[in-house]
C-alpha cells in the first residue's frame, strides 16, 4: 500500500458521480441538496484531481529512478489560466463530467465559471511559461516548473468613468482546489549581514555570511498534466512565511506588536505580483521576491531532489535552469555560493559547473526594461552575492583584455558593473556572462539581441547566441478555447493534430472546398455569438453579432500602439459624421481591445481612457449606428483570451518594427482562423512568410527604415500638417468631441503624439489605412477571406509550443 499503485476511480459516469458525491460529503462536509455552487465547484476540481493522482505519483517515481536530465525553468511568472476544464481535457473526462453533473442536476458551465484564474503573470512572458510547461508535460520531458505562489496575482481591472481602477486579486479567498502545500519541504532563505573571510588550517579561503534576517519558503505544489499521456509533471510555487525563532526573538524581548509586524514583513514577500510589464522599478522587495525564489529552488533540487551522495561535479548533466528573463538572474550566483562556500568547490570548478547549468531567455529590446540593480541595494541585501558577482566580473573582463588588448573603452561597454549613473549590476549582462546560452523569441528579435542589445558579446561568443521562436499550447488555445472548430478539424484531419499541430498542414486542400469553407464559416459565426452573448452579460454591450470582428488585446504600451488603431477608428468615423463617406459604405466592424495598463504608466491609463471615450460616443452615435462599434471589456485575462480569439476575423499586431521580442497573440489568433494586419516585428514576420503574403495584412516601416528616420530626426507634427484626413482625425479628437467638449481631458495622448510620438504611430498612420482599406476589400469577398483564414490555420502548425520545446531541447538543453 505504502509504495503500490494508487487506486484511480472509474472513468465512467457512475465512478465520477459516486467520487463527486463523496468529495461533497466528506471533503466539503456537505450535501448536495445542501450545496453552494462553490462547494460544486471545489467538489467537481478534487474529483478531476483523483483521476491524476495515480499519474502524477508514478510520474514522480519514474522521474527518480530513471535520473534522466530535467528542465528547471525559473519563472517570476506562470500566468495559467482556469485549470478545471484544461484538466478535464487532458484526462479525457470532458464528456463524463458533464453528463456526471447533469445526472446531479448541475450545470458544468456554471461551475466552471466560478473558477477565479490564477493570474500569477502579466502578459506574454507569464503566459509563454505556463504553456511551455503544457509541452513538456505533453512530450513527457522531466520539468520542474519554479515560480512564486502569489497570495494575489495581477490586479482586477475595473473602469469607473472610462477611468481604470484596480482591484487587489484575491484569487485564494474561495479555497484553491489545485494546490498541495509541502510544509515538510519548506526551505530557508537568508537576508542582509555581513560576510567574512577567513583561511583555512590547509590555507584555503572561506567565506561566511552571517545574515541577520531569516524566511521560511514553503512549497505549494501544482499538477502539469500531458495530454492524454498518463504523464503529469510538477510546477513547485513558493510562498513566503515567517521563522519561528525570528519572531521569538522579538517577542521575548517583550514587543509583541514589533514581532507581529516581523512576520508581517517575512510574508510581504510572496504578497503580490509587481503588475509593471517591462519598466523595472529598482524596488527592494522585488529583489526580495527574485531571490527568494531562486535560492528556494535551488536548495530544493541540490539539497532535497538529487540523491544525497550526488557528485555535484556532474550538475549538468541532471538539471539545465533556464532563465526565463533576467528576474532568476540570481540563481547565477547563488549557485556560486552553494558549490563554493557549502560545498567546498575551488572557484574555477565551481564556475565551470555553473556555466554548463544555466541557458537565458531574454524577452524584451526596450532598453528600460534590462533590470540593473544598484549595488548598494544587492550589497545590503546580498552582501556574499555582490562578491561573487564583482569576482565573476573580473575574471570575465581579464579574458575580454586577453582578446582585445588594450580596448579598455570595449571593457568598460561589457563589464557586469555600470558605474553610472550610480553603480549597478546589469542583469542581462551577468546572464549572458554565465548561461550556455542566450536566446532570443523570435528570428528577427534574435538578431536584434545579437546587434542591438549584446552587440559585443556575440563578436565574443557567436556560438552562445540562438534562436528559440516562441509558441502556444493548441491544447488551451484550440482545442480547449474552440471546441466547433477542434471539432471540425477532427473530422477532417483526424485529431493527430492535438500533439502534432504541422498535421493542420492537411487541412490546405480543403481551403479549396465550398462545402468546408461554408463549415468554417459557421464555426467562427458561432463563436462570434457566443462571444456577444458574453459580453452582453458581463459588460452589458449590445454588439451586431455579423460585423466584422476586429480585435486588440494586450498589454498597454506605447510600443505596441495601440493609439493607432484608435486613430484609424476615429478616421473612419470622422468620415462618416463629416459627410465625405455614406454610412452604407463602411465595412460593419466590430472594434475590440482588451489591455490592462501598469497602475503607474500614466500615459497608458489617459490611452485606456481615450478609447473608452471614443467608444462611448460612437456607440451611441446613430449616424454609424450598424456600422462601428467599440467594445473594451474590462479585466482582458486568459479565460477572456479564451472567448475572444476564436470569434475574432482580423487580429491587431501594430507595434513598432523592432520593438515587439515576439509577441504569442499573433499565433493564437492565425491558429483560430483571423487574418493579421500587422507590422515587420517580431513573430509577425515568421507568421507571415509561413501562411503567405496574399493572406497577412502588411504595413509600416521596417526596423532599419525606423532607425533610419531616427537618425535623419522624426518629427510628428511635420507628418500631421502633411496629411489632411490625419489632420482631421487629430483635430475631431482633440476638440473634445468624445470627452464632452473637454480639451484637457484629450491633451496627454494628443499632445504626445504631435510632439513626441517616440513609437512612430503618425509616421505609420497612412500606410495604416491603406492596409485597413485592404482588408475591407478582401472581407467583401466571404469566399476569398474564408479561405484566407483556413490556409492561416493550416500554415501556422509551426507556432505550437510543442516545436519551442523540441528547438529548445536540439539546441539549448540537450535533455
Ligand atoms: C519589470 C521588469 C520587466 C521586464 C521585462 C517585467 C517584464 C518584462 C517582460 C520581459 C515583458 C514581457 O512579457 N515580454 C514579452 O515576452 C513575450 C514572450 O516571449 C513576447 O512574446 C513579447 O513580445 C514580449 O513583450
Amino acid at each position: 500500500l505504502a509504495s503500490g499503485p494508487v487506486v484511480q476511480p472509474a472513468p465512467t459516469v457512475d465512478g465520477f458521480v459516486e467520487t463527486f458525491l463523496g468529495e461533497l460529503n466528506y471533503g466539503q462536509g456537505t450535501l448536495l441538496s445542501q450545496s453552494t455552487v462553490n462547494d460544486q465547484y471545489l467538489a467537481l476540481a478534487r474529483t478531476v484531481r483523483r483521476y491524476l493522482m495515480a499519474d502524477w505519483l508514478e510520474t514522480g517515481t519514474r522521474r527518480r529512478q530513471t535520473q534522466q536530465k530535467t528542465v528547471g525553468y525559473l519563472s517570476a511568472e506562470y500566468l495559467l489560466g482556469r485549470q478545471l476544464g484544461n484538466n478535464l481535457l487532458a484526462t479525457n473526462l470532458q464528456d463524463i463530467a458533464q453528463v456526471a453533473m447533469e445526472r446531479c442536476g448541475i450545470d458544468i458551465a456554471t461551475l466552471r465559471a466560478q473558477e477565479v484564474e490564477p493570474g500569477l503573470g502579466n502578459g506574454g512572458l507569464g503566459r509563454l511559461a505556463a504553456c511551455f510547461v503544457d509541452s513538456l508535460a505533453t512530450m513527457d520531458v522531466p520539468c520542474i516548473g519554479y515560480g512564486i505562489r502569489y497570495e494575489y496575482g495581477i490586479f482586477r481591472q475595473t473602469f469607473e468613468a472610462d477611468r481604470q481602477v484596480e482591484v487587489p486579486d484575491s484569487w485564494l479567498s474561495l479555497g484553491n482546489p489545485w494546490e498541495f502545500p509541502h510544509p515538510e519541504r519548506q526551505v530557508l532563505v537568508s537576508f542582509g549581514g555581513s560576510t567574512e573571510t577567513t583561511t583555512d588550517a590547509d590555507g584555503r579561503e572561506r567565506c561566511t555570511w552571517t545574515p541577520d534576517w531569516q524566511v521560511i519558503g514553503m512549497p505549494y505544489h501544482y499538477m502539469v498534466p500531458g495530454h492524454r499521456n498518463g504523464v503529469v509533471n510538477t510546477l513547485r510555487l513558493w510562498s513566503a512565511r515567517a521563522t519561528q525563532a525570528f519572531d521569538l526573538q522579538i517577542f521575548n524581548s517583550g514587543d509583541y506588536a514589533q514581532a507581529v509586524r516581523a512576520q508581517t514583513t517575512a510574508e510581504n514577500i510572496s504578497k503580490v505580483l509587481y503588475p509593471e510589464d517591462s519598466t523595472p522599478q529598482g524596488k527592494e522587495l522585488r529583489l526580495q521576491q527574485q531571490y527568494f525564489f531562486v535560492a528556494c529552488s535551488l536548495h530544493d533540487f541540490i539539497d532535497n531532489t538529487l540523491p544525497a551522495d550526488f557528485d555535484l561535479r556532474r550538475l549538468h548533466q541532471r538539471i539545465i535552469f533556464q532563465l526565463n528573463d533576467t528576474h532568476p538572474v540570481i540563481a547565477i550566483p547563488e549557485l556560486m555560493r552553494i558549490l563554493v562556500d557549502r560545498k567546498g568547490f575551488a572557484w574555477d570548478e565551481a564556475w565551470e559547473i555553473t556555466q554548463k547549468c544555466f541557458a537565458y531567455t531574454c524577452h524584451t529590446l526596450l532598453p528600460e526594461a534590462l533590470e540593473v540593480w544598484s549595488a548598494e541595494l544587492l550589497g545590503r541585501l546580498l552582501p556574499r552575492h555582490l562578491e561573487i558577482i564583482y569576482r565573476i566580473n573580473e575574471e570575465f573582463l581579464e579574458e575580454v583584455r586577453e582578446a582585445h588588448p588594450g580596448d579598455e573603452m570595449l571593457v568598460r561597454r561589457m563589464s557586469i558593473i555600470a558605474e553610472h549613473p550610480e553603480r549597478a549590476v546589469r542583469m542581462a549582462y551577468l546572464a549572458t556572462v554565465a548561461a550556455s546560452k542566450v536566446n532570443g523569441v523570435a528570428e528577427l528579435h534574435s538578431q536584434l539581441l545579437r546587434d542591438k542589445v549584446l552587440p559585443d558579446f556575440s563578436r565574443l561568443w557567436p556560438e552562445k547566441f540562438t534562436n528559440v521562436t516562441n509558441g502556444v499550447t493548441p491544447r488551451r488555445f484550440v482545442r480547449l478555447a474552440n471546441r466547433r472548430l477542434s471539432d471540425l478539424l477532427t473530422e477532417t484531419i483526424g485529431d493527430g493534430w492535438v500533439t502534432d499541430l504541422d498535421r493542420l498542414r492537411e487541412l490546405e486542400p480543403y481551403a479549396d472546398d465550398a462545402g468546408f469553407r461554408e463549415q468554417f464559416r459557421a464555426v467562427k459565426q458561432a463563436n462570434k455569438e457566443r462571444l456577444t452573448t458574453l459580453l452582453r452579460v458581463r459588460d452589458g454591450l449590445e454588439l451586431p453579432p455579423e460585423a466584422m470582428l476586429d480585435v486588440m488585446v494586450k498589454r498597454l504600451h506605447e510600443y505596441k500602439r495601440q493609439t493607432l488603431k484608435l486613430l484609424h477608428i476615429v478616421s473612419l468615423y470622422d468620415d462618416v459624421v463629416s459627410g465625405r463617406v455614406p454610412a452604407e459604405q463602411v465595412t460593419p466592424r466590430t472594434f475590440v481591445f482588451g489591455a490592462k495598463a501598469a497602475p503607474g504608466y500614466h500615459l497608458a491609463k489617459e490611452i485606456i481612457f481615450l478609447i473608452n471615450a471614443v467608444a462611448d460616443v460612437v456607440n451611441a452615435d446613430p449616424a454609424v449606428a450598424g456600422r462601428l462599434s467599440v467594445a473594451f471589456p474590462a479585466n482582458y485575462n486568459v479565460t477572456l483570451a479564451e472567448k475572444l480569439i476564436p470569434a475574432a476575423d482580423l487580429s491587431e499586431q501594430i507595434s513598432l518594427a523592432g520593438k515587439e521580442a515576439s509577441g504569442t497573440g499573433n499565433m493564437k489568433f492565425a491558429l483560430n482562423g483571423a487574418l493579421t494586419i500587422g507590422t515587420d516585428d517580431g513573430a509577425n514576420v515568421e507568421i507571415r512568410r509561413l501562411v503567405g503574403d496574399e493572406h497577412f495584412f502588411l504595413f509600416g516601416m521596417t526596423e532599419p527604415e525606423v532607425e533610419e528616420l531616427t537618425a535623419r530626426g522624426y518629427t510628428p507634427s511635420a507628418v500631421y500638417e502633411s496629411d489632411p484626413q490625419l489632420r482631421s482625425t487629430i483635430d475631431l479628437l482633440a476638440s473634445g468631441h468624445f470627452t464632452g467638449g473637454d480639451r484637457q481631458a484629450v491633451a496627454p495622448v494628443v499632445d504626445n503624439l504631435l510632439h513626441q510620438d517616440s513609437f512612430m504611430v503618425l509616421a505609420d498612420f497612412r500606410a495604416y489605412l491603406d492596409a485597413q482599406a485592404r482588408v475591407d476589400a478582401a472581407y467583401a469577398d466571404p469566399d476569398a477571406w474564408s479561405r484566407s483564414a483556413i490556409l492561416n490555420v493550416a500554415r501556422s502548425g509551426y507556432f505550437s509550443s510543442d516545436r519551442s520545446m523540441r528547438d529548445y531541447l536540439e539546441r539549448i538543453w540537450h535533455a
